[in-house]
């Protein structure tokens, strides 16, 4: 029996394997995250970005990236953002953060360009019921990637494939078809509790958790060298109000880096 199978067929029993969505979980669930709808609802699409040779060494560019098996130069994209890490913590040096540093998908920084790299942040109300749908369009086959929330436990309560055997790719734009169609598979059942999930090749994973954890949350894919390259974003929970105030002398730091910036129109 195999947990996770890399076909990611989860929406019928079988006797070779068992995804994490068909696992019941031994405790209660918050009544609220078995309701249809929530609060917000959170559609992150990942994928790579190849780097042309010649823009990796055309003068005064300082391009981070990864350098795939093959020979690619990869960065990687999450709703289309390279996440880059803020100069200071957010948590205790706010003040000290330039406030245009911070994006996310509705925000994108102009002439972003598409290497576009900020600190991708998500603002989310406190207490709020909060759906997230990744969408794998890597596609790199048999690669699973495993995404890991910093602060909660989620319910994972749905993981698939396109059910439409004409699309040989997923990607956002078909998601959010499947989506407004009922046809991406969600269990209400128990749905287990998790902090890090495997992301099915051309597939979609579809968790949820209540946004009672105030603060500034990693969530990223677990493979370091993709986390290097930008596949984290911050779920960013409630307002410094609801945090604890910052202890006295508590120590401060800065950048230690120049800044990365994106290309501007030289594509
Ligand atoms: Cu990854």
């Amino acid at each position: 029996m195999v947990l996770n199978p890399l076909d990611a067929i989860c929406n019928k029993p079988r006797n070779d394997a068992i995804c994490v969505s068909q696992l019941r979980n031994a405790k209660k669930v918050d009544k609220r995250i078995l309701q249809e709808r929530p609060d917000v609802k959170i559609f992150l699409p990942f994928r790579f970005l190849f780097y042309r040779p010649e823009q990796l060494f055309a003068p005064n560019t300082y391009n981070r990236f990864l350098a795939a098996t093959g020979g690619d130069h990869v960065i990687s994209l999450v709703d289309e953002i390279s996440f880059v890490g803020p100069p200071s913590p957010p948590l205790s040096q706010l003040d000290d953060i330039p406030p245009e540093q911070f994006c996310n998908g509705d925000n994108r920084p102009p002439n972003c360009g598409q290497n576009c790299m900020c600190t991708h942040t998500i603002d989310i109300p406190l207490n709020a019921i909060v759906e997230v749908v990744l969408v794998d369009e890597v596609q790199s086959p048999n690669l699973s990637h495993p995404f890991h929330l910093h602060g909660y436990s989620f319910n994972v309560i749905g993981i698939g494939r396109s059910p439409d055997k004409n699309v040989k790719k997923i990607n956002l734009k078909h998601a959010l078809d499947l989506d407004r169609r009922g046809l991406l598979n969600r269990h209400f059942n128990l749905p287990p509790s998790k902090d890090t999930i495997a992301v099915p090749n051309n597939g979609y994973v579809i968790f949820r958790f209540r946004a009672d954890n105030p603060g500034w949350w990693l969530f990223h894919c677990h493979f370091l060298f993709h986390i290097v390259i930008g596949m984290n974003l911050i779920i960013h929970v409630g307002t410094q109000e609801d945090l604890p105030p910052i202890p006295r002398n508590f120590p401060k730091c800065g950048n230690h880096l120049p800044p990365i910036t994106s290309y501007h129109g030289h594509w």
